[in-house]
């Protein structure tokens, strides 16, 4: 690094002044979003047609049937993570990911889970929510003795009440879980409730501090997180969830976040509340919302029925929860006169502006010189100019043909509903007088 990207690095990061090399965004191209991985057939895997559960950009956990017992092996281990193009991580997660497999049985099911550890200190699996004998409980200390490193331990349990959960580490907690040691744990009924659903999604939230630059998360942050995702991945890297018109359309969230909540936000729709993790609600307490707040430790599902196509936002509404790495402890500047700062810094570096003082809504599309493995300020491309969010954001992508539809296609919009430059003489006709300008 020479002295001038010295400057420009410690600047930013010391927040000293807003730094850019004033390049629009077309110069650079944003990544696209990843492929959702949706299997190219909805599986049935319940009884009363009950669809298989999709966990974008993860997984589900495989059974091996062994004389009707289902059996599954979770491997604790440190895991190379892609949070987004441009942003690894060395995380720790289970087979080989962050969060783990989505676990899928039905209820009445006799599971056994083998867990083996290949963390560098001892682990223990808890089952979020799913009531079973103490001894299965995977609490360290309290319902049995750590698993050691290098050893595998065996979870035996029938699954007796259906619903949405997780599973998590229960040893070193904050450590393990800040690091991404969790995953859903999702039991279908023997018999549906509700009506039935098309799509059916798993979706985690979680939080994390990873210092620009830096390949490991800080497991000790309290309050300042700056990479907040969807199941471990944040905007652009996120999936998209297609869904066709029409269809009726099931999301789970859970959230193991070490600290905070997330408000869930769709655009476009209103959703019912349809169970938590204790159990569902009855139709009469289905409350109609907009968002719903997902507390740290528990699962929230949410249906409904989108009748509008369309890419629609849908995001945690904190608005520190949809920045990404570089939008976190910058000095504000708005409305500072850097016209002194700006001609002395000129001096030394030609391409030299200050950003910010107008507001920071520009801050994404420029190309600032940020450091290797890290994230802008936020955002990604979109259809017709940068978006403005990223960290915990994903689109709902509501198509007339979801099963055919490219799930990295955008919208198109029928002509003449998309919001525009007004015409000056409907404004006239409509008693609209616009302000006169100032110079
Ligand atoms: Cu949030």
């Amino acid at each position: 690094m020479d002295r001038r990207e010295f400057i420009q690095y410690s600047s930013m990061v010391a927040g000293a002044a807003l730094i850019a090399r004033v390049t629009p965004v077309e110069a650079r191209e944003a990544p696209a979003p990843m492929p959702h991985r949706l299997p190219s057939r909805r599986s049935i895997v319940a009884p009363g047609g009950q669809i298989a559960v999709v966990t974008p950009n993860g997984s589900t956990l495989p059974w091996n049937i062994v004389h009707g017992v289902k059996v599954g092996h979770l491997i604790a281990e440190p895991v190379d993570h892609e949070f987004a193009p441009g942003l690894r991580a060395e995380c720790w997660g289970y087979n080989g990911s962050t969060p783990g497999p989505t676990i899928e049985a039905v209820e009445g099911d006799h599971l056994r889970i083998y867990v083996t550890n290949r963390l560098p200190e001892p682990t223990t699996v808890h089952w979020h929510g799913i009531i079973l004998p103490n001894g299965m409980d995977g609490v360290s200390g309290l319902t049995q003795r750590p698993i050691p490193i290098g050893e595998t331990f065996m979870y035996e349990f029938t699954v007796r009440y259906p619903g949405t959960f997780m599973y998590h580490s229960h040893f070193d907690e904050m450590t393990q879980i800040a690091l991404g040691m969790e995953g859903m744990f999702i039991v279908h009924p023997k018999r549906p409730r509700g009506p039935r659903v098309d799509r059916d999604f798993a979706l985690m939230t979680h939080e994390w501090r990873l210092n620009v630059g830096a390949r490991r998360p800080d497991p000790n942050e309290m309050k300042d997180f700056n990479v907040l995702t969807f199941n471990s991945r944040s905007f652009p890297g996120t999936a998209p969830l297609v869904v066709g018109r029409g269809e009726r359309v099931r999301i789970r969230l859970g959230n193991l976040s070490p600290m905070d909540h997330h408000p869930i936000h769709i655009h476009g729709l209103t959703f019912t509340l349809t169970a938590t993790d204790g159990g569902y609600l009855s139709k009469t307490a289905q409350i109609p919302e907009t968002t719903v707040l997902v507390a740290t430790g528990s699962t929230r599902v949410i249906e409904f029925i989108p009748e509008e196509a369309g890419d629609w936002a849908m995001h945690c509404h904190m608005t520190h929860h949809v920045m990404t790495q570089m939008g976190h402890g910058i000095p504000p500047m708005i409305g500072a006169d850097t016209h002194q700062l700006d001609q002395r810094m000129k001096r030394i570096m030609p391409e030299y502006m200050t950003m910010g003082t107008t507001g920071m809504g520009n801050m994404g599309e420029m190309e600032m010189p940020i450091p290797p493995n890290s994230l802008p300020m936020r955002g990604g491309k979109g259809p017709f100019s940068y978006i403005d969010m990223g960290g915990m954001f994903t689109i709902l992508k509501v198509r007339d043909n979801p099963d055919t539809a490219d799930p990295t296609g955008w919208y198109k919009h029928p002509a003449g509903s998309i919001a525009g430059p007004a015409d000056p003489a409907r404004m006239k006709a409509d008693g609209v007088v616009p302000p006169t300008k100032r110079s």
